[in-house]
């Protein structure tokens, strides 16, 4: 892969109205990417491995629970903060972005917020070090965009629950030493549930031939008569609100995090745009070229505000889950888009390992589709606008 030569860009400034930390921490998660992605990513990506070395770097940076409070060995930063640590690492592949929005918003958030002070600190801490890696279980082979349909339970046993089931497109299920799984009780009513690796019954077969977010491992949880000790219920929320809870953190991530992917596709184009000569002129200089490279900085412009602003709500705690969907699906909309775009501005060389287009391109096809496909988020848009439930 060529060496990284990453700029990012900012059309409109928006530097300004950042705070020195934003800066700060954003420069720290941009630094390790540079040192200790860009270099291997492609590498892994092509072997469809996941690479567990980078783990201790994502720790470091904070990107591991960034907005928790450091009492529980989270970072202790606000909403921007936590979408700038997305965006750089989404830069380097959407794949660690997926492993480090697992860990923070899927396992460390309903830890923190639906569970007790002794499972916050039995956890917390550990899952922030990257010690423990997490996983989080609420699509089932039958029921993905309608998780309320879930079939997976749990049944009362006295001394513990009996867990049985199955869930299928589940990041870093093959290595999480803890699962955060959502069942429903003997009354049909869903509850969040700490699942550990060795517990009896408790399996992670890993999910092969992806051509997309391959330096992610994904796999199945299956749960066969799996006893889970009581005090491993969260016991603070239930209903399909819990898990939808912790989507809307982990969209709003991705909401950034599509950005970095973006901002790589159009400053790899852009350089490239200057570089290759045909017809004796750079092919920059053509108009058609320009087009291309204009509206995607057009585009990315737009998105950084849209998240800009989203992040400012989320601080003030304002934010709706229907302003969030649309964030997550008009930016992993523009990035895919501008994947797209980029690798034809590259030629053939798009096509090729030696650029990180085509792997963003493919990894944005699952983005586009995980924590609530395309269609779903445009349909929570609609619901919001209308009053009236596409869904029923
Ligand atoms: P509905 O009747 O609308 O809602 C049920 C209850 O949930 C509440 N609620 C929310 N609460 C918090 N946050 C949200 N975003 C919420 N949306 C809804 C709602 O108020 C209600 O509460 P209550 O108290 O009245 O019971 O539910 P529905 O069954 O009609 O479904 C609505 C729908 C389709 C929008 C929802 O189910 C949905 O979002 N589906 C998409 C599924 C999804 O996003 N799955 C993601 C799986 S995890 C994943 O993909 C991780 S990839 C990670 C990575 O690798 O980066
Ligand atoms: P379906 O729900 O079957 O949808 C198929 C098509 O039908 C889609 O185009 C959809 O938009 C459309 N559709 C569905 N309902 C409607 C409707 N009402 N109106 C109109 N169109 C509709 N899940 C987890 O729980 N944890 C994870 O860590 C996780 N990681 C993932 C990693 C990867 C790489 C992938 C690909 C998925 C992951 N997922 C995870 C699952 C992901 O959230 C689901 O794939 C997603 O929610 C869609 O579910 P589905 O694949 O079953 O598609």
């Amino acid at each position: 892969m060529k060496p990284d030569l990453f700029e990012a860009p900012d059309y409109y400034n928006l530097d300004e109205l950042l705070s020195d930390e934003h800066k700060l921490v954003r420069q720290a998660a941009r630094e390790w990417v540079k040192r200790d992605v860009s270099p291997i990513i492609e590498e892994y990506a092509q072997k469809a491995e996941f690479p567990e070395q980078i783990i201790k770097g994502l720790a470091e940076i904070g990107a591991f629970g960034p907005y928790i409070p450091e009492e529980y060995g989270g970072a202790g930063l606000d909403q921007i903060s936590y979408g700038l640590i997305m965006q750089e690492i989404e830069r380097g592949d959407s794949g660690v972005r997926s492993t480090a929005s697992v860990q923070s918003s899927l396992v460390m958030y309903p830890i923190y917020k639906y569970g007790t002070e002794e499972q916050r600190k039995k956890y917390l801490p550990k899952l922030a070090s990257g010690e423990w890696m997490g996983c989080f279980g609420l699509t089932e082979p039958d029921h993905g965009s309608n998780p309320g349909g879930m079939t997976t339970n749990f049944k009362d046993k006295g001394d513990h629950y009996l867990l049985n089931g199955a869930k299928m497109w589940i990041s870093n299920a093959p290595f999480a030493q803890v699962a955060v799984v959502w069942a429903k009780n003997e009354e049909g009513r869903i509850h969040g549930l700490i699942v550990e690796r060795g517990m009896e019954g408790f399996s992670t077969p890993e999910t092969h031939n992806k051509w997309s977010l391959r330096a992610s491992a994904t796999g199945e949880l299956i749960f066969d008569n799996v006893k889970v000790p009581k005090e491993n219920l969260l016991p603070n929320k239930s209903g399909l609100g819990a898990p939808l809870g912790c989507l809307d953190s982990a969209r709003f991530g991705i909401a950034w995090g599509a950005i970095g992917a973006a901002m790589d596709c159009y400053d790899t184009a852009l350089r490239y745009s200057k570089e290759r000569v045909q017809f004796g002129k750079p092919i920059g200089q053509y108009q058609l070229q320009q087009k291309k490279l204009a509206e995607m900085i057009t585009e990315i412009t737009k998105a950084q505000l849209l998240a800009w602003r989203l992040g400012v709500m989320r601080n003030e705690g304002t934010a709706t889950s229907a302003q969030i969907s649309m964030a997550k699906r008009n930016n992993v909309e523009m990035a895919i888009n501008i994947a797209r775009e980029a690798r034809q501005v590259l030629g053939g060389m798009g096509i090729t390992g030696e650029y990180s287009i085509m792997r963003h391109s493919m990894n944005l096809e699952s983005v586009i589709t995980y924590e609530g496909t395309h269609d779903v988020h445009l349909l929570i848009t609609g619901l919001d606008i209308t009053g009236l439930n596409a869904f029923q």
